[in-house]
């Protein structure tokens, strides 16, 4: 079937003009006259896609021609952001699309406000994700995402001055015109049953599944920048099978019985992140992990095996990236695959396994490491529990082996927890299973290497390695702040550095120029203006990411409430107008976190009914904090928050985006701000606070936080003023929690931020230092490109190589 070649797509104004046409017609099934704003989009959407489908095609055909090395990135998240403005930029037809769509009597903005984006992630593991699958592809590396199709997305946020409500964000609900589902190529998935032993065989088992459910799979095409590869990322629908319909029972009247198992068999697919405070929740969570890797593993195998090599060569030709340990289940699911099921002997199966996987940890917090209870493994996933206590037998004797007679190292590294309950460490279980562990920023990599894994360090050094984490520029620079890409774009002469970040470091000379200053802070001024949230003069401060105690957003609270004091107390003073910006999401079950966000929400109310702090002093929440927002809310960042207590945040990623963006960074010595600090230079950064080592022996030594609450006068005033129920219980409670515990060192570090934040204030009033300093920023960020983290794992983790796509000429 070779040398059939497809009509070339449309690359003049007239021809997708036809191809659009076409696509409204015999596609969605309507007319010109007739065409709703929604069949524009599909049909626009459709064309662009089509564009993609083509070189899609053709990177199918390279890649598998090269018998590549296929680096497979495992993920329980991703959080792509919109698509039709992407995929325009990357296909090169924006001004073709923006002119037929002009002839249909629709604006391509319109349009793109009917674009919906796939929110099925919760925050920056899952954006990452949708990152590094961009530079893969712009690197041209073979490669696979695979994840869940969740029904139901992130919750969507309503922010009230009640705190935070959650709807449903049935994303999908209208159609996606940007996904392939190709129900014929589902895979079958067993949970449950029981394991019978194989006679003649001492490691091979059979496993009678209790329940089988389906997995359909359905893809979205993830296209490079300035290049031909278009790779996917699989996303998996759980589908109950034909037989679980009950015909009988629905032909009794029993409609809700005849339809329960299917229902059951499709919940697993429902929802990211199912609430895990009851044991049913917990064990659907576990569900969806073993439902992902299942159908994953299949496909992979499948992929491989359609070139008859032997198993000797699965390692060479594959790489399983496991983003954290949500997919760990597929190391002893790869080991049930080839030793049950191929019948592959143990020890080579383990050796295979261990060249195949690589993981990333993304965090530091003990309590973030997942463990699963050891009965509820043993009666969902029967036989991965047998082979994890093998795996598990023959690594203590490697241990046992190097430090003979350590039962207390025995205990702690063991990948069965005993006490209180026995538990799978799904963390250990991802070190022992694969070649390369790597934390997300350096000093992440350092603490993980020290503290949370540093038995496994001492026993297998060479196999921690650290790649910092990176930002797609095409979506965080180029297509959210399309002013500043264009300055950047002159300013250096070409485009170039969309492809080669680095290259930004061009623009240092220009932080001289007063005219380039100008041009580039009216166009910081013009996003602000866009953004709509304050006066476009005021410093935009903003505080964009997850709601979590590590992260602090406590503590800028406490200095909201400071400044709104001091404002009250000398309203004739020269103040700096500021506008705080918070936006963000608390997981539905985090009590303490909903409660921050119903303080902020509550003291911005306050603040803007008080007519003599408002002039100088706003504070904003906007509902809903997804990727969209965040294209809106960073162009327009003067000052972004990174105040986490070093050692908690694993890397940022947000950091990044607003360090390229000129916005200047207020943060402690914490994840990727040291590195984003190194590179930008200490005097373009607003450093405070204790660094980790400080943090943790303040623990150590017995923290007290009255200690600071009762030397620090502004402090306890702003800290009174919670106790005192003026703004509700909820600050009783916040401000509660600070006194009794402060887990997190807030207090011990809110005179350093203060401290900070006036030295913001006074560089701040120096309009051309300032605009320096930002240029400075964005100039010297080039090394947060996810190019450059993809080209580290690609060499130093997956040993991949590009492979070229060919044009069509
Ligand atoms: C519920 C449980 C299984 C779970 C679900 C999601 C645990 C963790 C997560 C998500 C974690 C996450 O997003 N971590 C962030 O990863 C980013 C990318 O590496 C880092 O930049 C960031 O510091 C880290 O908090």
């Amino acid at each position: 079937r070779q040398g059939i070649g497809l009509r070339k797509l449309g690359k003049t104004t007239d021809e997708f003009q036809q191809d659009l046409l076409s696509n409204l017609y015999y596609r969605r099934g309507t007319t010109v006259e007739s065409a709703s704003a929604r069949d524009a989009y599909e049909a626009l959407s459709q064309t662009v896609r089509d564009h993609l489908a083509e070189r899609r095609a053709r990177t199918a055909a390279a890649q598998f021609a090269s018998n590549p090395r296929w680096v497979y990135y495992l993920s329980a998240e991703y959080l792509l952001g919109a698509q039709l403005e992407q995929n325009l930029l990357y296909s090169g037809t924006g001004d073709l699309a923006a002119e037929a769509v002009k002839a249909l009597g629709f604006s391509l903005e319109d349009l793109e406000d009917l674009d919906v984006e796939p929110g099925l992630g919760n925050g920056g593991l899952g954006r990452l994700a949708a990152c590094l699958v961009d530079s893969l592809a712009t690197r041209d590396i073979p490669a696979v995402g695979y994840g869940i199709r969740y029904d139901l997305g992130i919750f969507r946020q309503v922010i009230t001055e009640n705190g935070q409500t959650e709807l449903p964000d049935d994303w999908a609900f209208q159609g996606n015109p940007w996904e392939f589902p190709a129900p014929d190529d589902r895979q079958t998935v067993g949970f449950y049953g029981h394991t019978e032993p194989i006679p003649g065989s001492e490691t091979r088992k059979t496993w009678v599944p209790g329940e089988i459910v389906l997995g359909e799979p359905s893809h979205m095409l993830v296209p490079g920048y300035g290049t031909e590869t278009v790779n996917i990322v699989r996303l998996w629908s759980a589908k109950a099978s034909e037989a679980s319909f009950d015909l009988s029972r629905f032909s009794a009247g029993q409609y809700a019985e005849a339809v329960q198992e299917a229902v059951r068999a499709e919940n697993i697919s429902k929802v990211l992140y199912p609430d895990d405070s009851t044991e049913l929740g917990r064990e659907l969570r576990l569900k969806q992990q073993y439902f992902l890797v299942s159908c994953s593993l299949r496909d992979i195998v499948r992929r491989f095996r359609l070139r008859n090599e032997g198993w000797d060569t699965f390692a060479d030709k594959t790489v399983i990236q496991l983003n954290d340990t949500h997919p760990t289940i597929a190391i002893p699911e790869l080991m049930r695959l080839l030793v049950d099921e191929y019948e592959v002997p143990w020890e080579k199966a383990w050796e295979i396994t261990r060249k195949t996987f690589a993981y990333t940890c993304h965090t530091l917090l003990p309590e973030a490491l997942e463990t699963w209870p050891v009965r509820m493994f043993e009666k969902l996933l029967p036989r991965h529990l047998e082979i994890i206590y093998l795996i598990n037998m023959l690594f203590l004797r490697e241990v046992e082996a190097r430090f003979p007679g350590d039962h207390d190292r025995l205990r702690r590294m063991s990948i069965i927890q005993e006490e209180p309950e026995r538990r799978v460490r799904m963390a250990h279980l991802a070190v022992v299973g694969t070649e390369a562990v790597n934390g997300v920023a350096e000093l992440h990599s350092k603490l993980l290497r020290e503290t949370v894994l540093d038995d496994f360090a001492a026993l297998w050094p060479a196999k921690f390695q650290n790649v910092t984490n990176g930002v797609s520029p095409r979506r965080f620079v180029k297509l959210s702040n399309p002013r500043l890409s264009d300055l950047i774009t002159e300013g250096l002469g070409d485009d170039g550095w969309l492809r080669d970040l680095e290259r930004l470091a061009g623009l240092e000379r220009l932080a001289d120029d007063s005219s380039f200053r100008e041009r580039w802070q009216a166009i910081k001024r013009a996003n602000k203006v866009d953004l709509a949230v304050g006066d476009p003069d005021s410093l935009t401060d903003v505080m964009i990411k997850r709601f979590h105690e590590y992260k602090r957003q406590q503590l800028k609270l406490l200095h909201v409430i400071t400044l709104y004091q001091r404002i009250r107390q000398n309203p004739a003073a020269d103040w700096v107008p500021r506008t705080v910006l918070f936006a963000g999401k608390a997981a539905p079950a985090y009590h303490a976190a909903k409660d921050i966000i119903r303080l902020i929400a509550t003291i911005a109310a306050r603040i803007e009914a008080d007519p003599v702090v408002s002039p100088y002093l706003k504070v904003v929440f906007p509902s809903n904090y997804n990727v969209t927002l965040a294209e809106r809310i960073i162009p327009a960042a003067d000052l972004s928050e990174q105040i986490s207590l070093a050692g908690k945040e694993a890397s940022g990623t947000g950091n990044m985006k607003l360090a390229l963006n000129g916005a200047i960074t207020i943060g402690t010595l914490d994840g990727a701000n040291i590195e984003i600090r190194a590179r930008v230079g200490e005097d373009n950064f607003f450093l405070f606070g204790m660094d980790a080592y400080e943090a943790a022996q303040a623990r150590a030594n017995g923290y007290h936080p009255r200690h600071y609450y009762e030397r620090d006068d502004e402090l306890r005033a702003a800290m009174d003023t919670l106790i005192s129920g003026i703004f509700g219980d909820v600050g009783r409670r916040v401000a509660g929690s600070l006194l009794d515990w402060d887990e997190y060192l807030t207090l011990g570090d809110f005179r350093s931020y203060l401290e900070s934040q006036e030295h913001v204030e006074k560089t701040w009033r120096d309009t051309a230092r300032w605009t320096r300093m930002s240029i400075l920023n964005t100039a010297h960020s080039g090394f947060f490109s996810a190019d450059r983290t993809v080209a580290d794992y690609a060499a130093r983790i997956w040993r991949v190589a590009p492979v070229a796509v060919p044009r069509l000429d």
